[in-house]
């Protein structure tokens, strides 16, 4: 299947084969890092978001980058994803990301309350990486579908969010609830703390004012 090649090669680039690549170089672009344990969904996460597809088969990441072309709060911008690895054996290959990213959706799964444990430690050690006490973040709760096998309650991921000072989102690959939201706010803080837009909070809904090119 042709997706599937696209995605197993480890990079899929949308503003390649999109209309708009003549403008591409104009955008800044923003580097986003997906960190969790393993089989939380974070490579399906990431590529409902860039493809909108479901992953259903699991196969463990090594590291896996996408591009992204949207539109967030009315200003166009690149986005480069680095989908990485949750399985212990390739931790060695995160002092890269932690270095290179720019902001970080830190994924857990709902359905898995040792998963939502890793996090504390991974938002540890986003700080010591990047030596700040603030660094562009949301905390994701996926895998939202499966309520009847909730492990950790919403307020439990509230409650951790508001000690990281970040958002909160529940999602679902499966359905796509809450994807895009999730990762507009990311590229939000990301934007606000680089001071490269004049971002207002929006009164109302927040998916409208992130599009898709
Ligand atoms: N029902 C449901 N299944 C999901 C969801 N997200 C991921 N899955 C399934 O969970 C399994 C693991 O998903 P992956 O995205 O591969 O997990 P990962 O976090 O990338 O795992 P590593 O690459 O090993 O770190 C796959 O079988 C997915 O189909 C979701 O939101 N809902
Ligand atoms: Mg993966």
């Amino acid at each position: 299947m042709l997706l599937q090649q696209m995605y197993s090669q480890g990079h899929y680039d949308k503003g390649d084969l999109g209309s708009d690549c003549g403008r591409r170089t104009e955008h800044p672009s923003v580097r986003l890092a997906v960190i969790g344990g393993g089989a939380v969904g974070k490579s399906a996460i990431t590529v409902r978001w860039v493809l909108d597809h479901f992953v259903e088969m699991y196969d463990p990441t090594i590291e896996d980058s996408y591009r992204k072309q949207i539109v967030v709060d009315g200003q166009a911008c690149l986005v480069d994803v680095l989908d990485t690895a949750g399985q212990e054996e390739f931790t060695c290959l995160r002092d890269g990301y932690l270095r290179t990213g720019r902001g970080f959706a830190l994924v857990f799964s709902i359905i898995e309350s040792s998963s939502f444990g890793e996090i504390p430690n991974l938002y540890e050690s986003v700080l010591r990486a990047k030596e700040k006490t603030n660094v562009p973040m949301v905390l994701i709760g996926n895998k939202a579908d499966l309520e009847s096998q909730r492990e950790v309650s919403s307020q439990q991921g509230r409650d951790l969010a508001k000690q990281f000072g970040c958002s909160y989102y529940e999602t679902s690959a499966l359905t796509g609830a809450n994807i895009d939201d999730a990762f507009c706010s990311i590229i939000r803080c990301i934007k606000q703390e680089e001071g490269t837009a004049e971002l207002k909070p929006k009164k109302k809904s927040k998916r409208k004012d992130c599009m898709i090119l």
